[in-house]
């Protein structure tokens, strides 16, 4: 039985070593947002009190994982590491070909150059950042088939991940056979929340995939956590382990690219799996030139070895029943006090709706890049905008205007404890009682790629409150 409960969730770890961290006066946050150009990714890590920029590359180690380093074989081709990691791969995912790279966009770069002809389709439940970028640069054009829902923060259903089929059935019957590259399917949908797809509704575009002659990829960055919450919400699913879920999802599917940074609790790695040889033979050839040799694909040995060890942990049901219900406990603390929030609770973050919470902005004051600033210099906690700055332009230079406007609180696994999030929500609960000053944010420097990385902002003039 498990001893997690929404008001108590004891962490299923003990601390033995820490680091510590200082929560700056709000005067010296005040400045230290202005120098850093109002973008919460150019502020000092040393600034931050609680960082829940991302839960990429941000997890801590296991014990069994840090002992696993010194185990690092650092051989330049061929390493006893490499052969671990693929073993830890074949068993856990089901694949029996592997190309590791330095992170998630590397294997994307290998999947999109060797499946993407210029001017071919690539559909999608919601854009990625990286992973779109990656598919245009490699002259593919990226097309959202996901469900309505997904755009609406207020829509409650169990899986707004899901692809819509109806939608990606007219597309393959406008692109035909040689105009899609793939179909990509994200589980969880970051961008749309960490909202997760159905094992019921994968079938179907796996079902549908093999009928066009399709192929069909998955996002594997956070897969464990879908897999735990169709687990939880899906009627057919309900009490099925974790790696069960996981085997079947992947078994449906040609590929899988790989931030392994998330799921698999470690800082660093990624990695492209497949069972089609074409892809394997292509992309490690490719790896070759973009990421290093094919058994180390731009990681260190060590760096492989504690990979293997947090890919079989990352499948226990206890480590991700606890990492859901963190996230989940933030999400409720912070809807108890009036804070919108994205229903419901993604596996990763919880995304506050930037655009309820600041009523009085537009769109074109970017209200989730403003309010990830505000909460910065309100409580010295770090998030992250995912609106229309995330989104970028086109290809004419227009910005991209998603529907929903952001702000995502991801949580590192296994590092903070219950009373920092009470900490958070708190501060974000208090930031929200005096919204009606907040102002919007305009653009003083706008990279031309991913730009919510290395952007920079200036306040606007404070609007009055509506
Ligand atoms: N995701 C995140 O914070 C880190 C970079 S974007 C700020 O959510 C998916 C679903 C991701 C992802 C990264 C990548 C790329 C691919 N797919 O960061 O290159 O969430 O390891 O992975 C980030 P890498």
């Amino acid at each position: 039985m498990s001893i997690l409960s929404p008001q108590l969730m004891p962490e299923p770890y003990r601390i033995k070593m820490i680091e510590p961290i200082r929560l700056l006066p709000e005067a010296v946050r005040r400045q230290r947002l202005a120098e850093a150009g109002y973008n919460t990714f150019l502020l000092r890590s040393a600034d931050v009190y609680i960082d829940l920029l991302t839960d990429s590359g941000t997890n801590a180690m296991s014990d069994a994982q840090w002992g696993a380093l010194m185990m690092g074989d650092e051989a330049y081709a061929g390493s006893r590491s490499f052969e671990r990691l693929q073993e830890a791969v074949r068993d856990v995912y089901g694949f029996p070909y592997l190309v590791p790279t330095h992170q998630g966009r590397g294997a994307e770069n290998l999947l999109s150059k060797s499946w993407i002809k210029p001017g071919q389709a690539v559909a999608g439940n919601m854009y990625f950042t990286t992973t779109r970028a990656h598919i245009e640069l490699a002259g593919g054009v990226f097309h959202d088939v996901i469900v309505e829902e997904a755009h609406d923060a207020g829509s409650n259903l169990p899986f707004k991940g899901n692809v819509d089929l109806r939608r990606l059935e007219a597309l393959m019957d406008r692109t035909g056979r040689e105009g899609l590259a793939y179909v990509a399917v994200g589980a969880p949908v970051n961008m749309a929340g960490g909202q997760p797809v159905s094992l019921d509704n994968l079938r179907q575009v796996a079902a549908l995939c093999r009928a066009r002659d399709a192929r069909l990829v998955l996002d594997g960055a956070r897969l464990v956590e879908n897999a735990y919450m169709i687990s939880r919400r899906e009627a057919s699913c309900q009490g099925r382990p974790v790696a069960e879920i996981l085997r079947e999802m992947c078994a449906l599917v040609d590929a899988i690219a790989v931030s392994a940074k998330k799921d698999a609790y470690v800082n660093i790695g990624g990695f492209l799996a497949t069972r089609d040889k074409g892809l394997y033979e292509e992309a490690m050839n490719l790896c070759v030139l973009y990421e290093g040799l094919h058994t180390y694909g731009g990681l260190a040995g060590r760096d492989l070895e504690a990979l293997a060890v947090g890919i079989r942990e990352m499948i226990q049901d206890d480590w991700i029943a606890h990492r859901v219900a963190q996230v989940e406990y933030l999400g409720r603390r912070l809807a108890a006090r009036g804070v919108p929030i994205v229903h419901p609770i993604g596996g990763h973050a919880v995304f506050i709706d930037a655009s309820a919470f600041l009523p009085h902005l537009s769109q074109d004051d970017l209200p989730a890049q403003a309010l990830a600033a505000w909460i910065y210099q309100a409580t010295g906690v770090r998030a992250m905008e995912r609106g229309i700055v995330s989104a970028g332009r086109d290809e004419a230079g227009r910005n991209h205007r998603p529907s929903l406007e952001l702000v995502r609180l991801a949580l590192p696994r296994r590092v903070y404890t219950q009373t920092h999030l009470d900490y958070v929500a708190d501060g974000i609960a208090r930031l929200h009682e005096r919204r009606a000053q907040l102002p919007g944010l305009r653009f003083a420097y706008e990279p031309p790629r991913l730009r919510f990385f290395q952007s920079r902002f200036v306040p606007e003039p404070i609007k009055a409150a509506a």
